[in-house]
Order: structure tokens, then sequence, then C-alpha cells
């Protein structure tokens, strides 16, 4: 039995006494998002900042069974940026520059009209993206949802007010478009080979000087540092080459140093290229901006200066950890 004639079946429940109870089937109906981005790629050497970048399309149109059924529906949608990146606790690089009535610029909401069946609305949102942001490596993923709010009824069979009708479960519930950085010192515009390599000396400075003077070895090549007033810290004398590779994004080095160890400064030997450590609050731990991009062919050479404050009279032997990273 078909009561309110939406096509889904319902059911009457009656007594003795003079109440009857209608149980009517809400139609169940999936929104298909499409959402597109106009350029999917983003050349940032021509320069892409807090202005317009790209154009997010999204657009909606529901299905239902039967293929009569044909309300109008109100859908409340959300396109949202950089939302993976947010859950593990990033900033998003994208601000909307059409703006809603969202709280936040990452994220663009608003409300919908579907008038019928299989017919489709679009809406098209300008973004652009923050400045001197860092990730120009992994994609920015632009995510699209939608629900419904409302249901506005036709005529409805024997007075029944409409139903509103469900979404269905087993459908997507986001749809997904990428924006990628093209990467113009890479032969493949995608994904870059880089070469990182490092050469690693030891040195120290002495009290009275300003130079630095490179460690004596012992006869198996292992530096030898003896502690003095004169010779207080500890220099490493680090370079690093990305020789004929692809230009390397956000490369860095991290050094970890033992306890007798702790990071003090930098020094920049490289004419013209400042290299930007930061520490933890011991010192036991250093990250080294080297470029974003390191280009091809590109070298730098740098002292990490370490404070000996914790070296004991038992301190034989010291060993330091680094590890390039891109
Ligand atoms: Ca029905």
């Amino acid at each position: 039995m078909d009561l309110d004639g939406n096509s889904y079946p319902d059911l009457a429940a009656g007594s003795l006494s003079d109440a009857a109870l209608i149980y009517r089937a809400r139609p169940v109906v999936n929104i298909r998002k499409h959402v597109t981005v106009s350029p999917e790629e983003i050349d940032l050497s021509l320069g892409c900042d807090n202005s317009f970048c790209f154009t997010v399309k999204a657009c909606f149109k529901y299905t239902a069974n039967p293929t009569s059924y044909s309300q109008r529906l109100i859908i409340s949608y959300s396109i949202e940026a950089d939302g993976e990146r947010r859950k593990q606790g990033l900033n998003s690089r994208v601000i909307f520059l059409t703006k809603s009535n969202a709280e936040s610029d990452f994220q663009f909401n608003d409300t919908l009209e579907l008038k019928d069946q299989n017919r489709e609305s679009c809406v098209a949102i300008n973004a652009g993206l923050k400045d001197n942001i860092k990730d120009k490596m992994r994609s920015i993923l632009i995510e699209v949802s939608a629900e419904i709010i409302e249901a506005k009824g036709k005529k409805i069979k024997n007075g029944l007010p409409p139903l509103m009708p469900v979404l269905d479960a087993a459908q997507p519930s986001r749809a997904v478009a990428e924006v990628n950085f093209l990467k113009e010192g890479c032969k493949n515009k995608r994904i870059c080979y880089s070469n990182l390599q490092m050469d690693h000396s030891l040195h120290y400075k002495q009290i009275s000087q300003d130079a630095f003077s490179q460690l004596p070895t012992s006869a198996h090549n292992v530096p030898q540092f003896v502690l003095s007033y004169e010779k207080k810290d500890l220099a490493l004398k680090v370079t690093v080459t990305n020789k004929n590779g692809d230009d390397a994004y956000e490369a860095k080095l991290v050094g970890k140093f033992p306890d007798a160890l702790s990071y003090s400064g930098v020094r920049p030997i490289t004419p013209n290229k400042q290299i930007l450590c930061t520490a933890n609050q011991n010192g036991s731990e250093a990250e080294c901006e080297l470029g974003n991009p390191f280009n091809r062919n590109s070298e730098v050479t740098f002292y990490i200066i370490l404070s000996t404050m914790g070296i004991t009279l038992d301190s034989t032997e010291i060993e330091i950890d680094l590890q390039l990273q891109t």
C-alpha cells in the first residue's frame, strides 16, 4: 500500500479503537557531487599568493528510485581545502576568496536548490594561496560534501505532508579534486628526484679567535678533541650538494646530538646563503632548512656550533647523527 503516492510502500496499523497508525517510508536519494579545479596545476614561479589562484567548480544533482520521484530539494554543501593536512595539525594553504557563512577561510558553506531529479546545479568559487607556503610538493585536496536540509513538496496524495528523504548511505559522502604544483626544476614535473649528498668534518673554535680549525684525527681516522679552556666549542662543518639532481623541496638537515653536546648556533660559510636552524629546548636536536627548493647543482657549506658544556671527564666517545631530508 502506498498512501502518499511516493512509490515507497507504507504500513497502516489499526485496532478496535477508533485510531490507526500509518508508517510511511521515506524516499532514499543519492546526491551526486562532482568537483573540478581550474587550472589543475599551479606554477608558483609565475606568482600566485594571496590573490586569485584557481577556481573550484562543484556540481550537484540527485537521483532516486523511482525515476518519477521529483521533489524540490534544498541541500547544504561544504567545500573544504586541505582537510587531510588539517587533520594532521597543519594549516590549510588555501584561502577561499568567495566568502560564505563558514567560520574559516579554507571552507565554503552554502545552500542550493535542486529542482528535480537529475537536474544539475553548479557553483564556482575562487581560491587563493597563503603567502610563503612551505609545502609546494604535496597536492591540495578539495573535498565537497552535501546533505539534504529540506524537501519542498508538490501536492501530496491523501493530504499527507511531504517526507524528508534520506541520503543513500552506500554512496560516497565526498567528492575530491586535486590541485598540483608544477615543479620547474624537475624533469618529471610532478615527481622530483633529487641527489642530496653531504660531506662533514669536525672543527673547534679557539676562544680568542674567530676562525675554526679542523680537529686532528687518530690513526683510525676518528677526529680527536681535547677539551681545554681555549678549545671550548665544537663546530660541525657541513657541505650539502645536489649534483645533477632535481630540485629538492623542503630540503633540510636534521642533527641529533648526544648528552655531552648541545646545539648552540649556526654560521654560514657560503656567501649570500643564510641557513636557518631551529633546535629543541635542550639543544639535543636541530633542524636546518637548506632551501625550498634546494636547487639542482647548488651547494651550501655551514658550521653547526655545538656547546661542549655537557662533556665530563668520563666522556671518551661522542656520536652525532646527521640526516638529510627532502
Ligand atoms: Ca509511500
